[in-house]
Formats: structure tokens, sequence, C-alpha cells
């Protein structure tokens, strides 16, 4: 047998023995009824728990790696956008900015499902991923690997008000994914249930926050959290905060210029989502790029969950967060 064809066969071999480790983890199902799967305490939609234990056994982080991390629907697409104009702002002008013509989740992977789900042991130590090498991922705090934990590369952690980031994750789901023909579908009221008790993609909420809450305020220097509601609050000083934290602060030059502004510009909600490659272009696994651009405001809760649910999240949000510090205003509401 030639050494092609042997490790072929060991690749096939490992495949079947993760397929196998796969289906024994526990299981539950989701808004279209595909399964979640529970692996170390969270749960994982179908594709994604093959690619995090890989990501986990052999990534190697560099200590110029930046890692963008979110609990899903929680502005993913919008800090993308930021951190890649950022730490590319000398290479691109903003006029000429990427952005313009590719959607952010094609300038930033995700580095469990759009990388190691297609390769288990993918090279990244090429000029496909010239340094610093921007990686996204929803992966929990305790689930990270370790060459993370060990290195000196950045986190950005952002996370979202509970109401907001379920709501966003219902019509995300729902509006763009096929529902299996023999599932009935959960109501919002059930998939909302289920939320609070923490069956959901990369759920519970409460003990993903925390996770990286906690190691936020261990290592200031390793970990940046920020919430999407802060963002839209005042991105100006956020986006300051953010380009420090990377080591690309602005020149008092930059700042005169109103280069602050012009990103901040160029990343929010209303310019991306009308340009035409988030209109008309398809991303990974072929979503439309426009289903990461659905309204982008702060309390549109209101809208699809009843007082009696808003209290049931207020209350578990205060007995999970307890004293730590973390607090999400429920009641926050943009015009
Ligand atoms: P992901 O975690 O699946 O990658 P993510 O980008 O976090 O997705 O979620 C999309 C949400 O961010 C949408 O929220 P909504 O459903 O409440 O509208 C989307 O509208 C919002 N979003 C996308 N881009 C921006 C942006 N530039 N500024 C503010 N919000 C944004």
């Amino acid at each position: 047998m030639d050494d092609k064809t042997a490790s072929k066969n060991i690749s096939t071999e490992g495949d079947k023995l993760m397929e196998e480790l796969i289906q024994t983890l526990p299981q539950e199902k989701d808004w279209v009824g595909s399964t979640l799967y529970q692996y170390q305490g969270f749960w994982y939609p179908f594709f994604a728990p093959k690619a995090v234990i890989a990501f986990q056994n052999h990534v190697k982080a560099h200590e110029t790696d930046i890692f963008l991390i979110t609990t899903p629907k929680s502005g993913t697409t919008w800090l993308k956008a930021l951190i890649f104009s950022i730490v590319n702002r000398n290479q691109f002008p903003l006029t000429q900015s990427p952005l313009l013509t590719a959607n952010p989740h094609e300038l930033v992977p995700f580095i469990d499902f759009n990388i190691y789900s297609k390769n288990q042991t993918p090279d990244l130590e090429n000029e496909n991923f010239p340094s610093p090498r921007i990686f996204a991922t929803h992966t929990p705090y305790g689930t990270l690997p370790s060459s993370i934990l060990k290195s000196n590369c950045r986190i950005v952690y952002l996370c979202r008000n509970p109401l907001d980031q379920f709501i966003s994750d219902w019509h995300f789901i729902v509006d763009n994914f096929p529902r299996n023909e023999d599932f009935k579908p959960f109501s919002i009221e059930e998939g909302f249930d289920r939320f609070c008790k923490g069956i959901h993609a990369y759920g519970p909420f409460w003990e993903h926050v925390l996770g990286y809450w906690k190691m936020s305020l261990e290592h200031p220097e390793k970990v940046l959290f920020l919430k999407y509601e802060d963002l839209k609050k005042d991105i100006a000083s956020n986006l300051k905060k953010l380009a420090d934290f990377l080591g690309y602060p602005f020149s008092e030059e930059e700042i005169r210029q109103g280069v602050v502004e012009e990103i901040s510009k160029l990343c929010r909600f209303e310019t991306l989502k009308t340009l035409e490659v988030n209109i008309t272009g398809e991303s990974y696994v072929g979503l439309k790029n426009s289903a990461f651009f659905r309204n982008g405001k702060v309390g549109d809760w209101v809208n699809f969950i009843n007082p009696p649910m808003a209290d049931r999240m207020k209350q578990l949000s205060e007995e999970k967060l307890g004293d730590s510090g973390l607090k999400f205003d429920l009641l926050d509401k943009e015009e």
C-alpha cells in the first residue's frame, strides 16, 4: 500500500470513529428539526462537533492571532468588519476596502466550521493566512484549545442581550434553513422555554458569556469583552478601545483626519446591508449574505416576546449572572 492510500485509510477510519463518537453525544432538535449535539456542556449545531474537536486537537495559535468569539447573532458580522478594517487600514484605503465587494464572513473565516469542518488538519501556516491571522468562532471558553489559552494571542468577545439574541437566531434559522419534513416546528413559546433551559446553538447562553466575562476580568490584556448594545451606543470610543487592545491604536493624526468615523460608517448596518454583495451575494454553505442583515436594532424583541416571557428572562438573567458584575439592560431600546 502506498503512503497516500495508507493515509487516506487512516483518515477514513478516523472519520468513522469521530462519527461514532458524535453519535454517542446527547441530542436535541433546533427550530427546524436539525440535530443539536451536547459536547462539553454546550449544544452545537449538527455540523459543528467534528470541526470543534479537530480545532481543539490541532490548532497552533500564534502570538499575533486575533480570535473573534461571539454568541451567535450578537453582531459577529459587524465585529468581523470592524476588526478587519482596523487591522488592514494601512494596506487598503477605506475607499477601496475589500468590505465593499466581499461579505465580512468571506474576509474573516470561522475557524471551526469554515476551516476545520472541511479538513481536520488544515495548513494555516501559508500566505492565505497572513499575519495577523483573524479567525472567528462561537466556541465556549471551556472548550477553547489549550494552544489559544497558553499563547499571547488576543480574544475579542462580543455578546448581546439574550432577548434580542434569541429573536435574531429564531429569524435566522427559520427564515434561512429548510425544515425537516417530519418535524413539527416549535412555537415561539416552546423555543423560548428551550432557550431558557440552555438548549440552543452554543447554549446555555449565560454559561457562554460568564466564561469569557470571568476570563476578561482575570486577563484583561488577553480578552476584551464587548456588548452589542454598547457598540451601538458609542461606536467611536469602542472602536478606539478595540484598536488599542489589538495593538493597532489610532494615531492623533488619524483621529484628526476622521479615520475612526470613516471605519464606523463603513461597517455600520445601513452601509453593509445596502452593498450589492450583501444584497445579491451568497456566502458559505449557500446562505444568502442578506441573511446576516435583518434589522440590526436594540430592543426588537418587544415585537415578538410577551411581558411574562420577558419577566422570566429578566429573573433568570439576574439569577445566573448573580454578583458577577455583568448585566444586560433588557429594556434598552433603540428608536
Ligand atoms: P452570526 O453569529 O451567525 O455570524 P451575527 O452577525 O452575529 O451572525 O448576527 C446577525 C445580527 O447582527 C442580525 O441582528 P438582527 O437579527 O437583530 O437584525 C444583524 O442584523 C446584525 N448585524 C449585522 N451587521 C450589523 C452591523 N453592521 N451593525 C449592527 N448590527 C448588525
